[in-house]
């Protein structure tokens, strides 16, 4: 493990080609129950990664704004649970005793990316956010807790796992790009980023 800047730890390789693949065949199978979907931003504009959700909350994007919700805006149906594999990662990981209560799958396909934002709407900020990579290689940017803060960046790679926590867990965080064609994991190309929270 390593510490890039107080309270961002990065855990490179920390899943093995077995464990990703493994892991990637059960968030296929629960995204099958819980289709990807393209959300929008509150203002109206179509974010350009595709998500959906595990566990008892999720997080989505729309109109009335940001927020957790128990079930699927699409199928209404309760998101699938969160993989055993990701709730002992987070046991070992975390540094917090109780379990996380929802998890964002976020998939970047080509052109994919994610502007710099703050993970801000959970309801406790002493509580990590872990971020676990599968597929192509993401260039990640980390800034600090305010907008203005400077920024480094750094590249997360298939099966590498990273958390937020304490005086970076609202840190300002984004992906630059996807390296198409780093990785070969995801079927059709792209990235798959999970993110494990407590909403609550
Ligand atoms: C991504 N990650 O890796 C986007 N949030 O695709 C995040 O937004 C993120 O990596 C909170 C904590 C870690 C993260
Ligand atoms: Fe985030």
């Amino acid at each position: 493990m390593s510490q890039l800047s107080p309270g961002f730890d990065l855990w490179p390789g920390r899943l093995d080609a077995a464990a990703q693949a493994a892991l990637l065949a059960e968030v296929l199978t629960a995204i099958e129950a819980a289709p990807l979907y393209r959300p929008a931003t509150p203002r109206g504009r179509p974010m350009s990664v595709e998500m959906t959700n595990l566990g008892p909350l999720g997080w989505i994007t729309d109109a009335k704004g940001y927020r957790y919700e128990a079930r699927h805006p699409h199928t209404g149906r309760p998101w699938p649970p969160i993989p055993q594999a990701l709730l002992a990662l987070w046991a070992e990981l975390s540094g917090d005793a109780r379990p996380p209560d929802a998890c964002l799958v976020n998939l970047y396909r080509p052109g994919a990316r994610m502007a710099l934002h703050q993970d801000r709407d959970e309801a406790d900020f002493t509580v990590p956010v872990l971020s676990v990579s599968l597929g192509d290689t993401a260039v990640f940017r980390l800034g600090g807790t305010r907008r203005a803060d400077p920024t480094r960046s750094l590249k997360l790679a298939s099966g590498d796992v990273c958390r937020l926590a304490g005086p970076a867990r609202l840190a300002h965080h984004g992906i630059d790009r996807v390296l198409a064609g780093s990785s070969r994991l995801v079927p059709g190309g792209g990235r798959i980023n999970l993110t494990l929270r407590r909403a609550t």
